[in-house]
C-alpha cells in the first residue's frame, strides 16, 4: 500500500483563539499569510465557505461576485492552492436563526436558495465542482416547531434546486449529529447518504465524514467512512479529533484515540481514497493558550500524526491479520495491532 495522500484544509483553521465564552487571544493572521503558511505545512488544496473567497457576498451582484471570486483564483494559483470545494455558510446571517433550508418562513427558505447560488457561482469561478453542504441550523430545540417529515422534503428539493441549477457540480453533505441546534435532521453518515438518494440525481451527491461528527453520534469515524466507501460515496473527509460526547472539540488528528485515527488512515488507503483526486481534509482549531507564533501546530501535528499511522499501515503484517482472522484469536489481533502502535 503505497498511497501517499494530498491534503487539504480551510482558513477557519488559523483563528484567534475566540470562542463562546471569550474573545480573540490572537491577532487575526492575512488571508495571503494563511495561504503561505498552508503551503509551508504541507497542504495541496484549500477548503472555502463561499465567504472566506468573497467576504462581502452577501452584498454582491453576480457580476462583482465574479470577479472577486476569480481574483481569489489567480492569488491560489500563485500560492499553489487547488481549491477543494465551496460550502454555502448558512448559519451566521440573522436571516438562517430559523435554519436555512428548514426555516418555517418561506422568505428565509429562499435566501438560503439565493446564498446556494452565490456559493455555487463562486465554485464555478475558482474551477470546483464541489458544494459542501454543513446543514448547521437544519433542526430544532423544541420538538414541535417543525416537522421533521417536512423539513427532509424542504432539503430534498433544496438540494434539487441546486443540482438542478448547474449540472456539474457536487454536493458533499457533512452531517454532525448536534450543535449549533440540539437535535440535527441529518445527524449521521446514514442519514446524509439516504438524503442523497432521495433527490433528483443521486450520483451527484456523497458526503464529507468528519472524524469528531462520528465521534459526538456515539458512532466510529473509521466504520463511518468505510460505509460511506462501501457506497462509493466518500468524497471528502475532516479528520480530527474529539473526547467523549461533549462541545464539538476539534482537536488535532488522533491526540485524544489514537487507535480510532489509526483505523480511519487504514480504511482510507485499503480503499484507495485519494485516487480519484479526493483530499484527506483536516478540521482542526488551535488551543486558545497557543501563542501567535505556534498557532499552527495543531495543523503540523494532524498531518505527522496521519503521515506517521500511514507508515503503520504499510508495515501492517497482513498474514499476520488474516491468520488471525482465520483461527479467531481477535485477542491476539488485538495485542499485535496495540503492539504495532506501540514499537
Ligand atoms: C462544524 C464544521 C464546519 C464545517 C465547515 C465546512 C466550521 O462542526 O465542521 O466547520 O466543516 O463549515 O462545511
Ligand atoms: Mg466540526
Ligand atoms: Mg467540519
Amino acid at each position: 500500500m503505497t498511497a501517499t495522500f494530498r491534503y487539504s484544509v480551510g482558513p477557519w483553521n488559523i483563528h484567534t483563539g475566540a470562542d463562546t465564552f471569550g474573545p480573540p487571544v490572537r491577532a487575526e493572521v492575512p488571508f495571503a499569510r494563511k495561504l503561505e503558511l498552508m503551503k509551508e505545512i504541507g497542504f495541496d488544496a484549500i477548503q472555502l465557505h463561499d465567504d472566506d473567497a468573497v467576504p462581502d457576498l452577501n452584498e454582491c451582484d453576480s457580476r462583482s461576485l465574479r470577479t472577486k471570486a476569480k481574483e481569489l483564483k489567480r492569488q491560489l494559483d500563485d500560492a499553489g492552492l487547488v481549491p477543494e470545494f465551496v460550502a454555502p455558510r448558512l448559519w451566521e446571517d440573522a436571516r438562517t436563526r430559523d435554519g436555512a433550508y428548514t426555516a418555517n418562513l418561506k422568505q428565509l427558505r429562499d435566501y438560503a436558495d439565493e446564498r446556494s447560488k452565490k456559493a455555487i457561482e463562486v465554485a464555478n469561478e475558482l474551477g470546483t465542482n464541489n458544494i459542501v453542504l454543513w446543514l448547521a441550523r437544519e433542526g430544532n430545540f423544541v420538538p414541535e416547531n417543525k416537522s421533521t417529515t417536512r423539513s427532509l422534503h424542504y432539503l430534498t428539493e433544496a438540494i434539487n434546486r441546486m443540482l438542478e441549477a448547474d449540472k456539474q457540480i457536487r454536493i458533499m453533505i457533512e452531517p454532525k449529529p448536534n450543535e449549533p441546534v440540539d437535535k440535527s435532521f441529518v445527524p449521521t453518515v446514514g442519514h446524509a447518504l439516504a438524503l442523497g438518494y432521495a433527490t433528483a440525481d443521486p450520483s451527484r451527491v456523497g458526503v464529507l465524514i468528519e472524524s469528531a461528527h462520528s465521534l459526538l453520534a456515539g458512532l466510529d469515524p473509521a466504520d463511518d467512512m468505510a460505509f460511506a466507501l462501501a457506497h462509493r460515496k466518500l468524497w471528502g473527509v475532516h479528520l480530527n479529533d474529539q473526547n467523549g460526547l461533549k462541545f464539538d472539540q476539534d482537536r488535532p488528528f488522533g491526540s485524544v484515540n489514537l487507535r480510532q485515527a489509526f483505523n480511519q488512515v487504514r480504511v482510507l488507503m485499503e480503499s484507495g481514497y485519494g485516487s480519484g483526486g479526493e483530499y484527506v481534509g483536516l478540521d482542526v482549531k488551535a488551543l486558545r493558550t497557543q501563542s501567535d507564533e505556534k498557532a499552527c501546530k495543531h495543523l503540523a501535528n494532524s498531518l505527522f500524526v496521519a503521515e506517521r499511522l500511514a507508515d503503520k499501515v504499510r508495515s501492517l503484517n497482513a498474514a499476520e491479520v488474516a491468520a488471525r482472522q482465520e483461527d479467531g484469536d481477535y485477542e491476539e489481533l488485538d495485542r499485535y495491532i496495540i503492539d504495532h502502535l506501540l514499537g
